[in-house]
């Protein structure tokens, strides 16, 4: 049977790329997020693609522990076997200083990007157990690597989930189960958007004069990482688009 994966966070951007990238290559796709009807349009668009498709869609809020073990928990019988987890559900919210900071903004990014990552790998590890090419794939960032002015509680959660990286790696070794990290700089998505909650212009601003990365070149290096030999595990990926150094030092002269 092809190999089956859940990406959370499938309805924009890099977890959307992932679906169709992976469905390319033939993998059974489970997709979940908070916005329904976006991923039925995926799975319609996929499946006039590329009809052959599996694919199963649902309806999942990460920061919900109980929803997030209920959802695993009901899986069809067909779909109860996951070999790759793609924990891709994350954002921003707001890039102000520390003191200034919004205690909401803060609970959000922490509550999806740290907390909601460890339920679901929590959830959809036991159904690793009879994967023979069980494979975990944390969607870190640059902003896991070096802070940035303002970035303060977005770059933590992301120093966080580097930090689990590591950890996952040792806590499963003993299980055969991969786990990788990616980490990218700026990707085109609407990640801005919705760091500055619906403002489209201050949004377009970051990717100005810029030719930022797409959801496909990432789910494309993901695609890469998965497909290695059983032996081979890619611990660590920094990606980044060639006109950024640094997470705040970008050649804006495209
Ligand atoms: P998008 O905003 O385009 O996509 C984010 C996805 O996360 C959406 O599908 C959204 O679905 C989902 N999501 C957010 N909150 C929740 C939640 N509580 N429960 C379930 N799903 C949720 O941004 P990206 O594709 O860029 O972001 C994907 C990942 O990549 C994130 O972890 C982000 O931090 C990381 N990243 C992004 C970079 C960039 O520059 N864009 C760079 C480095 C890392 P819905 O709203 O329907 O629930
Ligand atoms: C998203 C990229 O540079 O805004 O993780 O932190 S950045």
């Amino acid at each position: 049977m092809n190999r089956t994966v859940l990406i959370t966070g499938a309805s924009s951007g890099i977890g959307q790329a992932c679906a169709w990238v992976l469905a390319k290559e033939g993998y059974r796709l489970a997709l979940c997020a908070r916005r329904t009807e976006r991923l039925e349009a995926l799975k319609q668009a996929i499946l006039t693609d590329l009809p052959e498709t599996e694919i199963l869609t649902f309806t999942l809020d990460v920061r919900d522990a109980n929803a997030v073990q209920q959802a695993t928990d009901t899986l069809p019988a067909d779909w109860q076997n996951i070999d790759v987890l793609i924990n891709n559900a994350g954002l921003s919210q707001g890039l102000d200083p520390i003191q200034q900071g919004k205690l909401s903004d803060w609970d959000t990014m922490i509550d999806t990007n740290i907390k909601g990552l460890l339920y679901v790998s929590r959830a959809v590890i036991p159904l690793m157990k009879n994967s023979t090419n069980a494979h975990i794939i944390n969607i870190g960032s640059i902003a896991g690597k070096e802070v940035y002015p303002n970035g303060n509680v977005y770059c933590a959660t992301k120093h966080a989930v580097d930090a689990l990286n590591k950890a996952m790696r040792i806590d499963l070794l003993e299980k055969g189960i991969r786990v990788s990290a990616i980490h990218p700089g700026m990707v085109e998505t609407e990640f801005s958007e919705v760091r500055f909650h619906g403002d489209t212009d201050r949004a377009k601003a970051v990717y100005q004069g810029v030719e930022a990365l797409s959801g496909q070149d990432i789910a494309e290096v993901i695609a890469f990482v998965l497909s290695r030999r059983a032996h081979i595990n890619i611990n660590d990926l920094l990606i980044m688009p060639t006109a950024q150094a640094t997470g705040t030092i970008v050649n804006r002269n495209k």
